[in-house]
């Protein structure tokens, strides 16, 4: 199998389906495409017409789209228990993650992971909503589900990769989830998140990455 992903430092993407191919134990190649580099466009375009990172190539198939891809590792991968076992648990990870994937526009735009930077910023109305549903939907997670272990469903599972890179940006913007509503379990997911040995092993490559400003625009 080969992931082909972007930038490590901002591609949040590309993250989440390689957590989970993590996950699964499986050996994998990585193919790093750099983003907003002249050319980046044209390199992506000839692994999918998509046009966007990640995509995963298994054999002669090819499955793009981050979410499609970690459905797709779930079942190709069963042993690997990449949603929760419990249908009421599975159902509602499946929610959470569907809407992190399809939501939280302000953050997603206010906030791009960075994640060499640290730094304060002033949240907007929209981005301090969008934080205080992820603070609730992530305390409701751990209160109903989260009982044998330290994730949102207790053991890992892909809404843990769906929101690693929103852990990320409380981090680099320096987001004071108390102020948000946060009761601690929001900080203490954030930290679980953050020390996890596979995000560990991505942020170091991350920021051993070329440092040589972009040349071509955002299309994160
Ligand atoms: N819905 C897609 C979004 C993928 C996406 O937007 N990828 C960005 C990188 S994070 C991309 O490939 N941008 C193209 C570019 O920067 O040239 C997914 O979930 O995989």
């Amino acid at each position: 199998m080969q992931l082909v992903i972007g930038t490590k430092s901002w591609s949040t993407w590309s993250l989440r389906p390689w957590l989970a191919l993590k996950r699964t134990g499986q050996p994998f190649e990585e193919r790093l495409i750099r983003l907003r580099w002249d050319g980046a466009a044209d390199a992506i375009r000839s692994v999918s017409a998509s046009g966007k990172v990640p995509v995963l190539r298994d054999g002669d198939e090819t499955i793009w789209d981050s979410l499609a891809i970690c459905e797709y590792l779930n079942e190709r991968f069963p042993e690997a228990r990449l949603w929760p076992a419990d249908a009421a648990a599975r159902g509602v990870a499946r929610s959470v993650t569907a809407e992190m994937h399809s939501s939280f526009q302000a953050l997603r735009s206010a906030c791009p992971m960075d994640l060499a930077l640290r730094t304060t910023a002033e949240l907007d109305t929209a981005t301090a909503a969008d934080v205080r549903r992820i603070v609730i939907l992530w305390r409701e997670c751990r209160r109903r589900f989260g009982g044998d272990g330290p994730w949102l469903f207790g053991a890992w599972s892909i809404a843990d990769a769906f929101y690693a890179p929103v852990a990320t940006r409380f981090r680099s913007y320096g987001v004071d989830l108390a102020a948000h509503g946060d009761d601690g379990t929001a900080a203490a997911y954030v930290a679980t998140a953050l020390s996890d040995p596979d995000f560990l092993s991505w942020e170091a490559d991350a920021l051993a990455e070329d440092p040589e400003p972009a040349t071509g625009p955002a299309r994160l």
